[in-house]
């Protein structure tokens, strides 16, 4: 190969293959040298007829010597480090040049166990967007309506959760039956990812603590999780960082609740594994108690409620943070369920501040990027309280989807891809209607009354393709815009008159 050696530069240069390998290359002429690769010129005797497809990286050396070295150098490079010198990974470069002197078998796991793009979203930002690999712990609606919103970015996309049938199952890239909550079904599932998230809280943390050790980045953070996972922390946190809740006391057991009769009526709260109205009982009176729980939880002193808020905020990787509009919850008092509910709020200006204040205090001090949804109660007085936190995309924030410019599922990729956070504004006010399971049918599901609903214009149906329902199972949502709160809550009530989720009989 002769060089024009009166040149000021040379170019050392990486082009991908269309068999996905890398080709490195010296040359002076940069674009001349490409074309003929395009061309095949190369083909049997460089390339081993493996066309390139991209130029991928390049670098210009003033020196021939210098670019000849240079040359050699990354020749002999594996593909990850390839692959990390052209992303400008040089955290990951320099942690795979430190693994030369290891066996290739414990080379090669560090290889597949670092992740690529270890990076902070500052070099993200920088950088031409590149396809993540990224988790979902569970695999019911929540992360079905992640995935649908997945679908618009790039990003190849896992689910790991017991139920191969699940609502999130045939939408992701990469399935995996396994359970949650065991240690080395996570372990294994999260190592090769660059980021993990979750649509439940009963995961296993400590094997998210260690993939959190080891670089796969975890939204929320598993010291965040574990604070607001089990009950008793979360309430102890509150305290701690002077964050108004309802007054409690930790119960060990059923027998305890006899010794706090005059705390009652509270609500009995089990510290683990509690959602969508499981692991709450109202105890009004002592003839209530043997409906309380007999391991860990709260007894929560009953606040007389005027109203249910809840705020969904989410928090980037850099600590920058978005508050969606707040929303009223109506809840159906015999279920403990969320019965309907309308976005944004109707209250007051100066309690909107306090429920805002509030909530944002409430995520800073949980130091965790993510997506959060804190609800909280008003009283009478107007004095605002901390009923509960999620970690995740939450029941609370469907309405996003249609309702604002950036649904709370699209905001979590951009927050886990590193991208700017999207507007939280409301393009129109909304109203959500869940559709549960009704009373009395168990087994294969069936949806009544859809064809008429679906003959409203600004009303949007949302199944989530659980093959089974049963009483108070949240089944789907469906969603309505208006302008007007009266139409909002005239067509949730129409709806839950007329689309009923039964069984097969
Ligand atoms: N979920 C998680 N925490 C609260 C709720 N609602 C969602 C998640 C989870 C699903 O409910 O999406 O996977 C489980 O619903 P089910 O009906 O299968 O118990």
């Amino acid at each position: 190969m002769f060089y024009n050696t009166q040149q000021e530069a040379f170019y050392v240069y990486v082009i991908l293959c269309n068999d996905n390998s890398y080709y490195t290359g010296l040359t002076d002429d940069l674009m001349r040298r490409f074309e003929e690769h395009i061309n095949g010129l190369y083909e049997t005797c460089y390339t081993f007829k493996k066309r390139p497809l991209i130029l991928e990286y390049y670098e210009t050396i003033p020196f021939l010597k210098d670019a000849v070295e240079r040359e050699r150098q990354i020749k002999g490079w594996s593909k990850a480090k390839k692959k990390a010198l052209i992303q400008g990974n040089f955290h990951m470069l320099q942690l795979l040049s430190q693994c030369n002197n290891l066996s290739h078998h414990k080379y090669k796991n560090i290889e597949q166990n670092i992740n690529p793009n270890l990076d902070s979203a500052r070099l993200l930002h920088n950088r031409p967007s590149t396809t993540l690999r990224i988790g979902i712990l569970g695999g019911g609606q929540l992360g079905r309506m992640l995935l649908q919103a997945a679908a618009n970015y790039p990003v190849e996309t896992f689910v790991m959760e017991n139920d191969e049938n699940c609502p999130a199952a045939h939408l992701c890239h990469h399935f995996t039956k396994g359970d949650i909550s065991n240690f080395d079904d996570v372990y294994n599932f999260g190592k090769g990812l660059t980021a993990l998230t979750i649509e439940i809280e009963a995961v296993n943390e400590d094997a998210l603590q260690k993939l959190e050790d080891e670089g796969v980045r975890i939204y929320p953070k598993p010291a965040a999780l574990k604070t607001i996972k089990n009950k008793i922390l979360q309430k102890q946190f509150y305290k701690d960082n002077e964050i108004p809740t309802s007054d409690f006391i930790i119960t060990q057991n059923k027998a305890d609740l006899n010794h706090h009769t005059v705390f009652l009526p509270a609500a009995h709260k089990l510290a683990m594994g509690g959602y969508d109205g499981r692991g709450v009982e109202l105890l009004r009176t002592k003839d209530d108690l043997a409906k309380g729980f007999d391991a860990p939880a709260i007894l929560e002193k009953l606040v007389t409620i005027k109203k249910e808020i809840a705020v969904i905020i989410a928090v980037a990787d850099n600590g920058e943070n978005a508050l969606y509009p707040s929303v009223d919850m109506v809840f159906d008092n015999r279920l403990n369920l969320l019965d309907y509910q309308i976005s944004p709020a109707d209250i007051p200006e100066k309690v909107l501040w306090k429920v805002e204040a509030i909530a944002l205090k409430v995520v800073k001090d949980l130091k965790s990027p993510g997506i959060f949804a804190v609800e909280l109660f008003v009283d009478i007085d107007d004095n605002v309280f901390v009923n509960e936190t999620a970690p995740r995309v939450h029941n609370s924030g469907h309405h996003t989807i249609e309702a604002n410019f950036s649904s709370q599922f699209d905001m979590l990729w951009r927050v886990m891809l590193g991208y700017p956070l999207g507007s939280t504004e409301h393009i129109l006010p909304a109203a959500i209607v869940n559709l549960l399971g009704a009373e009395g049918y168990t087994g294969e599901a069936i949806y009544e009354g859809l064809n008429e609903i679906l003959q409203i214009e600004n009303v949007f149906v949302h199944i989530y393709g659980k093959k089974q329902t049963k009483p108070g199972r949240k089944m789907g949502h469906i969603t309505i815009l208006s302008k007007e709160k009266q139409e909002l809550i005239h067509q949730a009530n129409r709806i839950k008159q007329t689309v009923k989720v039964v069984a097969r009989s």
